[in-house]
C-alpha cells in the first residue's frame, strides 16, 4: 500500500521513512508551518506523534485494515486490490470513541485540502454538537466528502457520525444484493456497497508487514469501498464537488 500512501513533500527534506520498521525520522521542524511537526506522511492524533504506523495490535490496525480496502495497489500478484489503485492517503489516527481527536483530524484535513474523509467508526455517543460542527465546516467550506458507516449489529438505531446529513453511512450488503445479516439499517442509511468476498490485508505489527487477507468485510469495509469510488470520480472530473460526487453516487 505504501505507494498510495500521501507524502508531505514540504516535509520531506532531510527526512527518512523506513517502511520496513515503520519509523519516520525528520528534521524536527514544522518546515510548512502547519503546526505539526515532522508531519511526514500524516498525524497520530491519538498519541501526539508523526507516526500513524501500527505499532501494536492492543493500539488497533483498522485504520491500516480499512485504509487497504480503498487504497491497496492492484494488479501486482500481492493479496487484494483496493477500489483505487491510484489515490493518495492520508493516514490520521484517532482514538474513534475520543470526540476531541477526531475533531483535530478534520481540522487537519481541511488545511491539507483533503478530497475525502473515511471514517470507518461509528456510536450513538459521537452524536456531539462540536463533532458535528467540525464536519458541517467541512463539508460547507472545504468540499469534503465524508463517507462513514452504519455499524454491524442488525439494527435501525442512527451511529454517528454517519447519521449526520453531511455524512454518508454505508450498510454492508452480499453478493445477490441482500443485506449482511450484521449489518445496520434504515432510512437514514444512505448507500450500501457488497462486503461479501471483498477482503482487506492483515498485517504483522512485529515485522510491520503485510502477512496476508480476509475476505470478510463488515459496514467498516462498504465505507472505503465507497470512499475509493469517491476518489476515482474526483480525478476522473476534478471540478466536481463533493456534494456532485455524493449524487453521482448515489
Ligand atoms: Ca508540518
Ligand atoms: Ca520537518
Amino acid at each position: 500500500m505504501k505507494d498510495n500512501i500521501f507524502i508531505n513533500s514540504a516535509e520531506m527534506q532531510n527526512a527518512t521513512i523506513d517502511w520496513n520498521n515503520g519509523q519516520i525520522y525528520g528534521d524536527g521542524i514544522d518546515n510548512d508551518n502547519n503546526g505539526f511537526i515532522d508531519d511526514i506522511i500524516g498525524w497520530n492524533f491519538k498519541k501526539g506523534n508523526n507516526n500513524p504506523f501500527i505499532e501494536s495490535y492492543t493500539e488497533g490496525d483498522h485504520g491500516a485494515k480499512t485504509s487497504s480496502v480503498c487504497g491497496a495497489v492492484g494488479n501486482n500478484g500481492l493479496f487484494i486490490s483496493g477500489t483505487n489503485w491510484h489515490v493518495s492517503i492520508l493516514g490520521l489516527k484517532v482514538d474513534g470513541d475520543w470526540i476531541p481527536n477526531s475533531i483535530e483530524a478534520i481540522d487537519y484535513c481541511d488545511s491539507m485540502g483533503v478530497n475525502v474523509i473515511n471514517m470507518s467508526y461509528g456510536a450513538t455517543w459521537l452524536n456531539d454538537p462540536n463533532f458535528h460542527m467540525a464536519i458541517q465546516d467541512a463539508y460547507n467550506n472545504h468540499n469534503i466528502l465524508f463517507v462513514s458507516i452504519a455499524q454491524n449489529y442488525n439494527s435501525e438505531t442512527k451511529v454517528y457520525p454517519g447519521a449526520w446529513p453531511e455524512v454518508m453511512a454505508l450498510a454492508a450488503t452480499m453478493l445477490d444484493d441482500t443485506k449482511k445479516s450484521d449489518s445496520n439499517y434504515g432510512d437514514w442509511v444512505e448507500c450500501t456497497a457488497t462486503v461479501e468476498k471483498n477482503g482487506f490485508l492483515t498485517y504483522d505489527f512485529s515485522t510491520h508487514s503485510h502477512i496476508g487477507y480476509v475476505s470478510t468485510g463488515a459496514t467498516s469495509t462498504a465505507a472505503p469501498i465507497t470512499a475509493g469510488l469517491a476518489g476515482l470520480l474526483n480525478a476522473l472530473n476534478p471540478s466536481l464537488t463533493n456534494v456532485q460526487i455524493r449524487t453521482i453516487i448515489n
